[in-house]
């Protein structure tokens, strides 16, 4: 059995950060392994404060996984500091290629910030240049090109840019908040495509972006190409928007582990 990590933030919630990740991993069959980087204090109404992990802490981790548990695959998320993005960086520095996606975190729907300014700099600097994919929502891509990013157009010219200072990555943007709700896939040679997308009227929508990246991470370790491994995250996702129920007062989680329910009926 392969096993996945992720280095990612905390929810206790359970609708985004790590324990969120372990549940897509699960769905997905695969041994999720984790780096919890920071704690955050929050509930489905929002997130209330973020308390970041010592980076000494995360390297420990990072290295005590690597020399028993070696990932097939990483998936990076809420990262917080600076020091704890520096920490990181150095651990993925010293290993052998291994497919990470690289969810860039900086704040959460309710509007907390979850990676510092100086974070984002250093995160452009030295993280940014030894990941293979990324997957900006419309802010963070805007955030990471320098550029305003409302509709498909400028998606399109963020996305070139920032294949331009960084040619080895593929660049997954998730369209979810435009009219329509579509993503784009750019790939290093700077090959288009456009993944239609559905819109599920739900509140369940917690945690679909770190689900969104968990799951492509799974497709791309189970050896699926890039094209192919996108539309299964979305179409993973939908249908974890599709089946979730209203738990918690405010943006409540997606029904993460729908594919083992399936599965149960089946049997
Ligand atoms: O969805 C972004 C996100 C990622 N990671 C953690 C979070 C959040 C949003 O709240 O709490 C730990």
């Amino acid at each position: 059995m392969k096993t996945v990590l992720t280095i990612a933030g905390f929810d206790p919630s359970s609708g985004a950060g790590v324990t969120a990740d372990l549940k897509v991993f699960a769905a997905h069959g695969l041994f999720g392994t984790s780096c919890i980087t920071a704690l955050t204090v929050q509930s489905t109404l929002g997130v209330a404060s973020t308390h970041p992990v010592e980076p000494a802490v995360v390297r420990a981790t990072l290295d005590h996984l690597q020399k028993d548990l070696p990932p097939a695959g990483i998936k990076i998320g809420m990262l917080a500091t600076p020091e704890v993005v520096e920490g990181v960086a150095s651990y993925l520095a010293g290993l052998a290629p291994t497919t990470i996606v690289l969810d860039p975190v900086i704040s959460s729907s309710s509007g907390r910030e979850l990676l510092s300014k100086p974070g984002i700099a250093l995160f452009q600097e030295k993280l940014l240049p030894l990941v293979e994919w990324i997957t900006p929502n419309l802010d963070e891509l805007a955030i990471l090109a320098g550029q305003p990013v409302r509709n498909r157009e400028e998606m399109e010219v963020a996305g070139r840019m920032l294949l331009k200072s960084h040619p080895q990555l593929t660049i997954l943007a998730t369209g979810g908040h435009l009219e329509k709700p579509d993503d784009l896939l750019l790939l290093p040679g700077g090959e288009a495509h456009w993944l239609a997308g559905e819109t599920v009227v739900t509140t369940s929508t917690h945690g679909t972006g770190c689900a969104l990246s968990s799951a492509l991470l799974c497709g791309l370790a189970e050896g699926r190409s890039p094209l192919e491994a996108a539309l299964a995250a979305k179409r993973y996702v939908a249908e974890a928007l599709r089946s979730s129920t209203r738990i918690g007062h405010g943006r409540g989680p997606m029904n993460h582990l729908w594919t083992l329910q399936k599965y149960r009926k089946v049997r």
